[in-house]
């Protein structure tokens, strides 16, 4: 039994298009409370959060969007997920566009070193949304939040200062990459994030890519953190998303992820971004993000003897 929290992140000011701020209220009528609830977990719903005001948020870029929204949900989430990240309880952030991420990873990366434990980051995205002010063509912030919280510079805007623990980008894993602009490619490669593209998961296998990265968070008896965008999966099961890409992870490779992450008992934080319930097909994405939650906390289709893991 997990001790699971769920706090809604209404924001949808990081990305293009309107329809993310229904996100959470989606993944409740979708039953999330019910099915964890199900597996044995005790699951509490703080509701949803509320941005801070940032309107002093000013930077030299001018093409940037909502840049005083997305600092206020990034400083309210710091604090939220600073204090849950000391609590005995799992959060689950329900977005929300992958901006709210800004706030969660850092605020738990800042948690972590309250605890002297090692932060991971799992970034399972279509995307890698290492973008700065500088580089990002499209001014949507939801591009941002990877780059932001390893302390890539320029970001004082976000925080009203620099981030106080930037994630250690060794300790970065991307799975699913298929759309990089060119210069975040340039500053990803610049990186030390492990960045595994589709290419790599058509090769190798999803399966021992995630493997290695869950081997390097056991050995360090590091916390890990997931940040899950819809757009990591193929749209042709996952449409209810602003920013789909073809080719993405299959429904089985996505759910044995989370089976995978289930195993290792590693997970301690959860973020499930970019759902945009206006685009959905008979609510199917969401159910998809939902059962792919079930997974990750103990669903199961047959107990096995031996752990797969
Ligand atoms: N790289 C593009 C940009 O910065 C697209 C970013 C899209 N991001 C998300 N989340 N949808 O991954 O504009
Ligand atoms: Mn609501
Ligand atoms: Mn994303
Ligand atoms: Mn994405």
């Amino acid at each position: 039994m997990t001790k699971i929290v769920l706090l809604g992140a209404p924001i949808e000011a990081g990305t293009g298009r309107r329809g993310c701020v229904m996100g959470p209220d989606a993944y409740r009528t979708a039953g999330l409370v019910e099915e964890l609830r199900a597996l044995g977990h005790e699951v509490t719903d703080m509701g949803d959060a509320e941005p801070e005001d940032a309107r002093d948020a000013k930077t030299e870029f001018t093409h940037l969007k909502e840049l005083e929204v997305v600092a206020g949900w990034t400083r309210a989430l710091h604090a939220d997920a600073k204090r849950l990240g000391r609590g005995d309880a799992l959060p689950i952030y329900l977005g929300g566009d992958h901006a709210l991420s800004a706030g969660t990873v850092t605020g738990h990366a800042a948690a972590a070193a309250e605890q002297d434990r090692p932060f991971f980051v799992l970034w399972l995205d279509a995307h890698a949304d290492f973008n700065t002010f500088a580089t990002t063509t499209s001014g949507n912030l939801h591009g941002t939040p990877l780059a932001f919280a390893c302390g890539l510079p320029g970001f004082d805007a976000y925080l009203n200062g620099p981030v106080p623990v930037p994630v250690n980008p060794e300790n970065v894993c991307i799975l699913g990459l298929r759309s990089v602009d060119g210069d975040e490619r340039r500053l990803l490669q610049d990186s030390a994030v492990t960045a595994h593209d589709m290419r790599a998961i058509d090769e190798l296998g999803i399966v021992p890519l995630l493997r290695a990265f869950l081997d390097r968070v056991r050995a360090a008896k590091g916390v890990l953190h997931v940040s899950l965008d819809v757009d990591f999966i193929e749209p042709d099961i996952a449409p209810a998303v602003g920013t789909t890409v073809p080719g993405g992870a299959t429904f089985r490779e996505a759910h044995h992820v989370m089976e995978l992450l289930h195993d290792s008992g590693l997970v301690t934080s959860l973020d499930l971004v970019e759902l945009n319930p206006f685009l959905d097909v008979k609510g199917r994405t969401a159910r998809l993000m939902v059962d792919l939650t079930a997974s990750l906390f103990g669903r199961r289709i047959l107990d096995r003897a031996t752990r797969s893991y």
